[in-house]
């Protein structure tokens, strides 16, 4: 086969026909031409050998050839490769559902940690105890420790083992007349000091397995014109009773009670500023005075959670044995007392379920408040 190249000179046109068909073509002829635009133009025939064709068809060919023959090899590569990749498809497949398992797990942690959402039964009964007055802090860590715990999903065991958990935090000051003791009751106005001072001692005096020498030390006369109503007690219940109204008076009153087993001390409208000055007068007397100090704070059952806090700030200071808890018998919601009792652990020594004298007093006990508190949740 012969083809024609044509150029602005043969050398020109002698590449093109190189580039086209390669080294093995033979120049058949050369020779000048005139173009339509006047210019001389080199025209060159060539004879495009056979076997170049064919070679490059042969080339084509074995190329195909050596295509088909990798293609299996490319197939096997291609096998490994979805093999691998259903292999990474399957793993990743596995791993998916490991992760949705896991988040699933992490949610229902999550809900056991902080419980939150209406259907989830730790937030239901975190909130009946949050409605009665316990604090959600105390309950979230409650709630915290039985993280991953079957007891998160039941919603009676869960109230059972908070109300457990209630139980074991309280503290109780157990009743102790071993020794011989002065015990001074302070409080706010009106909160029951001498009314429980009473039935302290016809309890003392007259309802234990033996009787106690029970004497009043009565500051009440500080409130000036006042009904002397812890001396009208004492007249009737035939119990020593000394009226203080200075801190020097004091001194004498314990001298003329010092062979007794109990001194229980009225303290009337005294700051707790002006009952620490006692407290050290006491403290000073007795220094060569074998007789116990206890200091008593008086709570009523119907405060409410912030003005027990402020109650007991404003007399914390003056070393507290125990709380004596009044006028249980006006409230039906313990929640705000237990509250306080839980944030607080200060230990319970008597319960005042009411205004008569003596009947109306109990030694503090856990199963009484809960059992109350129970009451409250039920109802
Ligand atoms: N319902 C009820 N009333 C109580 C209880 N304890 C005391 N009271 C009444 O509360 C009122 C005040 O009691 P007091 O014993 O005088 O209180 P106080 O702390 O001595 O008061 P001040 O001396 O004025 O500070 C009286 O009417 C008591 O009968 C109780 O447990 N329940
Ligand atoms: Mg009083």
């Amino acid at each position: 086969m012969t083809e024609t190249f044509v150029a602005l000179d043969p050398k020109s046109a002698y590449e093109q026909a190189v580039n086209k068909y390669g080294t093995g073509i033979k120049l058949l002829s050369a020779k000048q031409v005139t173009g339509e635009d006047g210019k001389l133009w080199a025209e060159l025939s060539v004879a495009v050998p056979e076997g170049y064709v064919e070679d490059e068809r042969v080339q084509e060919d074995s190329e195909k050839e050596a295509l088909v023959e990798k293609s299996p090899v490319q197939e096997e590569v291609i096998t490994e490769e979805t093999v691998s990749e259903e292999l990474a498809s399957e793993s990743e497949t596995a791993l998916l559902e490991e992760l949705a398992a896991l988040k699933v797990q992490l949610s229902q942690m999550k809900e056991e940690l902080l419980p939150q959402g209406e259907e989830s039964v730790a937030s239901k009964v975190k909130t009946i105890f949050i409605e009665k007055g316990i604090a959600a802090k105390w309950l979230d860590k409650v709630l915290a420790s039985l993280m991953g715990n079957s007891i998160l999903s039941d919603e009676r065991l869960l109230l059972a083992y908070i109300l457990e958990e209630i139980d074991e935090s309280l503290e109780i000051k157990e009743e102790s007349l071993d020794v011989a003791k002065i015990i001074m009751l302070v409080g706010p106005t009106g909160v029951g000091k001498t009314t429980t001072i009473a039935k302290l001692a016809a309890r003392y005096a007259y309802m234990m397995d033996k009787p106690y020498k029970v004497g009043f030390l009565n500051l009440d006369s500080f409130k000036v014109g006042a009904f002397d109503q812890l001396g009208h007690y004492a007249d009737i219940m035939q119990i020593e009773h000394v009226t203080i109204d200075s801190v020097q008076s004091f001194i004498i009153g314990l001298e003329q009670l010092a062979d007794y087993d109990i001194i229980l001390v009225d303290t009337a409208g005294m700051s707790p500023y002006d009952t620490q000055k006692f407290i050290k007068t006491i403290e000073f007397v007795q220094s060569d005075v074998v007789k116990k100090l206890e200091v008593n704070l008086l709570l009523a059952a119907t405060v409410k959670y912030e003005d027990m806090d402020d109650i007991y700030k404003n007399f914390s200071f003056l070393n507290l044995n125990s709380v004596i808890i009044s006028k249980f018998d006006e409230t039906r919601h313990l929640g705000s007392l237990l509250n306080f009792m839980l944030l607080y652990k200060v230990p319970m020594s008597y319960f005042s379920v009411g205004q008569e004298v003596p009947d109306d007093l109990l030694v503090a006990s856990k199963e009484y408040l809960l059992e109350r508190f129970i009451g409250d949740l039920d109802a």
